[in-house]
């Protein structure tokens, strides 16, 4: 259970909390222990509050579901600021502010934003507790339903407070910015989702190893283990450290022999991660086993090989989409112990998406609280509804998902939404080519960010809204990690093999060509023997492609003149966006790395021969 009194003597952490409480004005401070008594606390806390509510305990045990402020409802990357000294330190790519006055800023609106408050100390660990991969931060929240999906989504509590001792950690601060007492005097009754709407900032000092976020209550926006530390402040970790934070699923992949690889894959968000992560494969004999959903911290181990860990313990799903059908593990996943947010509530108690059964229900309530019936012209859950769930419960978690040494990595995939243009998969020729097709992915808007829906925008490695510092240094780090890989330009060395993936690729009349899902299996068979040097490729100017021979399509349904277009290289399409390209690197100036630039030129030439 939550404790009054102060769980650890680390000097650092007490003189912080005292600081934070002293400006925050909450009206108690409770350390959070990480037990399950003090998770069904948070949950009880947020039913009596109105926030949450009971899903049918036979349907859905021990669950809920919250809706949010209809102005909070997914990431806002307009709002997330990277605070560091130099502007060109941030890079083009990021919203910067000057640290000094970001915190000015912040100050003002944190004081006595928690007043009528609970401030939650949460020490959590992202990796499992005491792997030498892993780290720490604390989170001070005034937040229940942060608390209770940090408990689901990292390793939470006093173990976490026993590793850190006196050591250092990362100083995570959180405010849902709706204070219950104002400055006159006045009260106020709480909200069902309390938000500053109008007014948020996510904020990061890498530099200080520090996050402050004010305003939302929302997913990454709130729940500052995932993007905020796992990616924007681990990525200058890893860069200033000699390791890779990026924004990747985990799979572990073995073929009818027995035989084990580990893919790593990384697409933007709401592309297909967690989907890929946990797919049953179609092809017999095969395996997928889910490692980690959305993002890879990796060293090089003994060996001299890339070793992942997820930082994670759990899933952030995206609902919409997701069912028996297309990911059958996550639906086990969430069967039980979930929370549920800005789903539909049926009137049997339970809750539904779009596309989660085919047939719909016949009423609901709809994440607006509203009735909904087929034929609404409002969707019954946003398309950024999200589920967050234990990655225990999922049926095919990999044995080893906790190994604190990690999982060697195999291969990496990169991959995004494009329409036209980008062939269903694509060898890269040596890492360097890998790091430059990674450079240049570019993916169609979805809606796990506020705004541009449908847009086309470069999204360099899935990680344009997540990198910490300048996205061109971090270019120079894949390069200058592959080299201590000793990949060269022409091999890979003990590096990873890369491949460029596309599921998203459509016709003329705006159909998907590619089925997707469990028959993604195909190009992972492909992919793996390909690391195995077995299947067979085609050299193309853009990379190499298999033909339809190379791939195994026994019992596929997909017309030939399909599956032509899904492997066609089209060299005007690439020819066409080469301008494209340009501009997106000139965007970086000086920090674009000269290897970068050689592929460029290469690919050009390869283009007109
Ligand atoms: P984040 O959690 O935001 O990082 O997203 P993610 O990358 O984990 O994406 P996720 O697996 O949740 O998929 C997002 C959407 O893409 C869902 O609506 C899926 O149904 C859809 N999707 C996933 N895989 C495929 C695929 O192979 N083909 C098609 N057509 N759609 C897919
Ligand atoms: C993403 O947007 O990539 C997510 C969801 O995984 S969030 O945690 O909100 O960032
Ligand atoms: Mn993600």
């Amino acid at each position: 259970m939550t404790a009054t009194t102060a769980l650890s003597k680390n000097p650092k952490l007490l003189a912080w909390v005292s600081e934070i409480q002293a400006m925050c004005q909450p009206d108690q401070v409770l350390w959070c222990d990480g037990s399950r008594d003090e998770y069904q606390q948070m949950l009880d806390l947020m039913v009596q509050g109105g926030t949450a509510k009971w899903l049918n305990k036979t349907k859905r045990p021990n669950s809920i579901l919250v809706l949010s402020d209809v102005g909070d409802v997914a990431r806002v990357e307009d709002r997330t600021y990277i605070c560091c000294h130099k502007k060109e330190e941030a890079g083009p790519t990021n919203n910067w502010a000057d640290p000094a006055q970001m915190r000015d800023t912040l100050r003002k609106l944190y004081a006595g934003c928690m007043k009528g408050r609970t401030l939650y100390v949460i020490p959590f660990s992202m990796g499992p507790v005491g792997s030498p991969i892993a780290h720490i931060g604390i989170e001070l929240t005034d937040s229940p339903y942060v608390v209770a999906n940090m408990h689901l989504m990292t390793r939470v509590g006093k173990k976490v407070l026993d590793v850190l001792g006196n050591g250092d950690f990362v100083k995570c601060l959180h405010s849902v910015g709706y204070p219950l007492k104002l400055a006159d005097g006045s009260t106020r009754k709480d909200l069902a989702w309390p938000c500053d709407a109008q007014n948020k900032y996510i904020t990061h000092f890498p530099e200080d190893r520090e996050i402050w976020s004010y305003g939302s209550g929302y997913g990454g926006n709130a729940l500052l283990g995932k993007k905020c530390f796992a990616l924007r402040i681990a990525s200058v970790m890893a860069r200033d450290q000699g390791w890779m934070a990026e924004h990747m699923l985990i799979l572990k992949l073995t073929n009818p022999q027995g035989v084990v690889k580990y893919v790593a894959a990384a697409f933007p968000s709401a592309c297909g991660k967690t989907n890929l992560a946990m797919m049953e494969p179609t092809i017999p004999g095969w395996k997928v086993q889910c490692v980690g959903d959305d993002i890879a911290w990796m060293k090089f181990g003994p060996d001299g090989r890339l070793y992942a860990i997820n930082p994670e313990a759990g899933f952030f799903g995206v609902a919409p989409g997701t069912s028996y059908a297309t990911n059958p593990n996550a639906m086990e996943s969430v069967k039980a112990n979930s929370i549920f947010t800005n789903c539909g509530l049926t009137d049997d108690g339970d809750v539904w998406w779009e596309d989660m059964t085919e047939e719909e229900p016949e009423h609901l309530i709809d994440w607006h609280g509203k009735d909904w019936a087929p034929g609404s012209d409002k969707k019954a859950a946003h398309p950024n509804a999200r589920f967050t769930a234990p990655a225990h419960q999922c049926p095919v978690i990999a044995p080893n998902w906790e190994d604190p040494a990690g999982v060697p990595i195999d291969a990496i995939l990169f991959g995004g939404r494009r329409a036209t243009v980008v062939p269903l998969v694509t060898e890269a020729r040596s890492w360097r080519h890998g790091t430059f097709l990674g450079s240049i992915m570019g993916s169609e808007k979805t809606a796990a960010a506020a705004g541009g829906l449908g847009q086309l925008r470069r999204d360099p490695m899935a990680m344009l809204p997540f990198c910490g510092y300048n996205m061109a240094r971090y270019w120079q780090h894949w390069l200058a990690m592959g080299q201590k890989g000793q990949a060269t330009d022409t091999s890979w060395g003990k590096m990873p093999r890369i491949f460029y993936v596309n599921w998203f690729r459509k016709s003329s009349s705006g159909k998907f060509l590619w089925p997707g899902y469990g028959e993604n299996s195909r190009i992972l068979k492909w992919v793996f023997e390909r690391c195995e040097g077995k299947a067979q490729a085609i050299e193309t100017p853009i990379g190499n492609l298999p033909d339809k021979q190379a791939l195994d399509l026994q019992g596929l349904d997909v017309s030939g003149e399909d599956l032509s277009e899904l492997l066609r290289v089209d060299k005007a399409g690439w020819t066409a966006e080469l301008p494209s390209i340009e501009q997106h690197f000139a965007e970086f100036g000086n920090d674009l790395p000269q290897g970068l630039r050689d592929e460029l030129a290469a690919l050009k030439q390869r283009l007109v021969k």
